[in-house]
């Protein structure tokens, strides 16, 4: 047993020396210590055939080699442990002053995004909710909830692609059977009003359609952000208050509107809001057609039938709305005079900013 217990040893150093990773130290662990077929294990195991003499002396050197070799294999563990380590550490380590690859350009924010959520801030900061809408909507909300009747001139103020859908739908609301890719992000008055109901605050980004004949300042399909507000005893100064904030908040103190009445179904009164022209600053140019101002905006007072529509008590609570012509806003902040060129995809226009 001497001699085995002695075996055992010279064999388990000569083992260990060769371990030089986890996977070969494993296999040592089960060569020697496992518990079912370790080979000192089974020293240890044997000691029970001894008698008392014997099973005394041998037992205390098996002890002796077993304390012995578990030190040496935990020291061996301890190095493997610290050697992996600084592998992984090596394998992961990152060169901060490395140029950067060529080819892996990211990505980055498209102005339209920029300014949208810069905007989002800034009316939520002034107790506003954002929502979204469908980009395809019914008739009715975009329309006739709007206080524009099917065959209404007022309709063709504002063109678009119409959809035919087989049979009627009643989450296109009020039996509407005919779809239209939104021509506005207005269609959001009536169904925030009649899902949240009076007091509300509420500003709705999204994208717009129409039928357009495109020029530098004209496109197909546009980003709008529409705002409204219901309280008691709102008037046309919060209204103005609000788009001066607006304003000032995208182009400085020194910025001037200018309203001016305009028809809106929707509102009544009505304006169209325009701003200095950034390109000729005010003198005429082809973005402004040549009258010195650029078109952001239309607002004015909710239209009771619109507020009706949405469920709202007319006697006790009024409400303005306004739509910004998103696009117009990037124009007007970064002095881009066309407005096609935002979603023409160009990396050489995009890479600015
Ligand atoms: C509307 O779309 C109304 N829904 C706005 C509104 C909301 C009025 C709430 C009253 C109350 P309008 O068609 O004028 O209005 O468009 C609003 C803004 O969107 C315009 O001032 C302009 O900045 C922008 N816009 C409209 N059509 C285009 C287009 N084809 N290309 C670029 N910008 C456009």
């Amino acid at each position: 047993m001497k001699n085995q217990l002695e075996k055992i040893k010279k064999d388990f150093f000569n083992a260990v020396t060769e371990v030089k990773d986890a996977l070969q130290l494993e296999e040592l662990e089960q060569r020697f210590f496992s518990r079912r077929s370790g080979e000192l294990t089974q020293i240890m195991k044997n000691l029970k055939d001894l008698s008392g003499e014997a099973r005394q002396e041998f037992g205390k050197l098996a002890n002796e080699v077993k304390r012995e070799l578990e030190e040496v294999f935990a020291k061996k563990k301890e190095e493997i442990k610290v050697s992996e380590m600084g592998d992984i550490l090596e394998r992961e380590k990152i060169d901060v002053t490395q140029p950067k690859l060529p080819g892996k350009e990211r990505g980055h924010l498209h102005p339209n995004t920029l300014v949208q959520n810069d905007l989002e801030d800034l009316f939520t900061s002034m107790g506003f909710m954002a929502l979204d809408g469908p980009e395809l909507e019914s008739e009715y909300y975009n329309f006739e909830a709007l206080n524009i009747p099917a065959d209404h001139p007022a309709r063709d103020m504002q063109d678009t692609f119409y959809i035919s859908a087989q049979g009627g739908s009643a989450s296109g609301g009020k039996n509407s059977n005919s779809w239209v890719m939104r021509t506005h992000t207005s269609p959001m008055q009536a169904r925030a009003m009649q899902k949240y109901g009076a007091p509300l605050r509420v500003v709705v980004p999204g994208r717009v359609f129409r039928n357009e004949a495109t020029d530098a300042r004209h496109e197909h399909t546009i980003q709008q952000l529409e705002g409204f507000v219901i309280d008691e005893n709102i008037n046309f100064s919060h209204l103005k208050g609000v788009l001066d904030v607006v304003a000032k908040h995208l182009y400085g103190d020194k910025i001037e509107i200018r309203l001016r009445p305009k028809f809106y179904p929707f509102v009544e009164p009505g304006v169209n809001g325009e701003v200095t022209c950034f390109l000729c600053a005010g003198k005429g140019c082809r973005v402004c057609k040549q009258s010195g101002w650029l078109e952001i905006f239309g607002a004015g007072m909710i239209h009771p039938n619109v507020l009706r529509e949405g469920g709202i008590d007319i006697k006790k609570y009024q409400g303005f709305a306004f739509g910004f012509g998103l696009d117009r806003l990037v124009m007007l902040k970064y002095g881009i005079d066309e407005i096609r060129i935002l979603k023409s995809g160009d990396l050489r226009f995009l890479r600015q900013f």
